[in-house]
C-alpha cells in the first residue's frame, strides 16, 4: 500500500513548552489525517467498498488511539491486524469417514468448473476420495468440460444427458458416492445470475435433494466469486445466501490485477467464511485462504 512515511518531519522539535503547543502532537495529527486519507483511498482502490472501508477506518482510528500507535508502520500493522481479524477461523477440511457433498454455486463464468477441478486435485492429493457430479445440464459442453477434468485427474464424473434435471444428477451423484464410500462429492452447477428466480428455485431443489441424505452426508454450499467483478460480488453473496445458504467462499482470479478487497465487504456485511482462493488456470493454482496472508498482501501489495 502506497502510504507515505513522514520521516522528513521528524526533525521538528517535539514540544514547545513556552506555549504549551505540542509539535509532536501536531506532527502526529497532520500525519494521522493524511495517513487515514490515504488508507481510505487505498482500501477503496482495492475494492473494499465504502461501507467496509469506513468501518475499518473507524476501527483503525480507535486502535491508533487505544494502542498509542505513533507512526505509519505501527498504524499499518494495526490496519493489517484489523483486516486479519475480520477472517477468523479456518476451513474445516473434510475428513475420511465423514462424507460431504459440496454444491458449487455462482454466476456465469465465475470459475466454478475450473475451481472444481482444482478442489478435486487438492483433496485427492491429500488422500481423500472424490467424485464430481455434472449438474450443469444446461449446456452439453459443461458436462464435457467437467468430464475432461475428471479424466485428467482420474476422478469419476456422474453425468446425465443435456437438459436433464440437475437435481436428479445430484441424487445420482450422492447415491453413488455413498455406495462407493467416497469422501467428497463435488457438484458443478450451471452459472446463474442471482436475480433469475426460476434458476434459484432449481438450486433450492438441488439442496433439498441432497438433504435427503443428510443423515449420512453433510451438504456444504460453496459460492465461487470472481475477484475481477469487485463490488458486484456483494449482491451475489447476499442473494445466494438468502436463497440457499452459503457455507464458504472461493475467490477466483486473484492472479489478475484485482486486489480482492471485495472480501472485506462480504465479511463486513455477511460474515461469511472464505475457504479458498484460486490464483490461475492450472489445477494446482488453489490456496486455502488465510486472513493473515490476505491482510498482508492487501496492505503491502
Ligand atoms: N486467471 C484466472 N482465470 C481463471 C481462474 N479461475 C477460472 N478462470 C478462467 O475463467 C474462465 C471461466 O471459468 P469456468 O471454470 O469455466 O467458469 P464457470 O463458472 O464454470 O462458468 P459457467 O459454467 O459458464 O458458468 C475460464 O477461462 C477459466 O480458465 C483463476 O483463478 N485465474
Ligand atoms: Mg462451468
Amino acid at each position: 500500500m502506497n502510504i507515505p512515511f513522514f520521516s522528513k518531519n521528524r526533525n521538528r522539535p517535539s514540544e514547545d513548552k513556552s506555549t504549551g503547543f505540542s509539535w509532536k502532537k501536531l506532527f502526529f495529527r497532520a500525519s494521522f489525517e493524511s495517513f487515514m486519507d490515504e488508507a481510505g483511498q487505498n482500501l477503496l482502490a482495492a475494492d473494499a467498498g465504502p461501507e467496509a472501508a469506513a468501518a475499518i477506518l473507524e476501527q483503525l482510528k480507535f486502535r491508533i488511539k487505544e494502542q498509542k500507535l505513533r507512526d505509519v508502520p505501527a498504524a499499518l500493522l494495526g490496519l493489517q491486524n484489523i483486516i486479519a481479524g475480520m477472517f477468523p477461523g479456518e476451513l474445516a477440511v473434510p475428513v475420511k469417514g465423514h462424507p460431504e457433498v459440496w454444491i458449487v454455486l455462482g454466476v456465469n463464468g465465475a470459475g466454478k468448473t475450473s475451481s472444481i477441478a482444482k478442489l478435486g486435485n487438492f483433496f485427492q492429493s491429500r488422500g481423500l476420495s472424490v467424485i464430481f457430479g455434472a449438474a450443469d445440464t444446461f449446456r452439453a459442453a459443461a458436462t464435457e468440460q467437467l468430464a475432461i477434468w475428471g479424466e485428467r485427474l482420474n476422478i469419476p464424473v456422474i453425468k446425465q444427458q443435456e437438459g436433464a434435471d440437475p437435481a436428479s444428477v445430484v441424487f445420482d451423484s450422492v447415491q453413488s458416492a455413498l455406495a462407493r464410500n467416497i469422501d467428497l462429492t463435488i457438484i458443478d452447477t450451471a452459472g446463474r445470475l442471482q436475480n433469475k428466480d426460476h434458476l434459484m428455485q432449481q438450486l433450492e431443489k438441488i439442496c433439498r435433494i441432497s438433504d435427503r441424505f443428510s443423515d449420512r452426508m453433510t451438504r456444504r454450499n460453496l459460492l465461487v466469486l470472481d475477484a475481477t467483478i469487485g463490488q458486484n460480488n456483494i449482491e451475489q453473496a447476499k442473494i445466494f445466501r438468502e436463497r440457499v445458504g452459503v457455507h464458504g467462499i472461493l475467490l477466483t482470479k486473484t492472479d489478475t490485477l484485482a486486489r480482492g478487497g471485495t472480501l472485506l465487504s462480504i465479511s463486513q456485511a455477511f460474515n461469511l467464511p472464505v475457504w479458498f482462493t484460486a490464483c490461475g488456470e492450472k489445477t494446482g493454482d488453489l490456496k486455502i485462504f488465510s486472513g493473515r496472508e490476505y491482510a498482508e498482501s492487501l496492505i503491502s501489495g
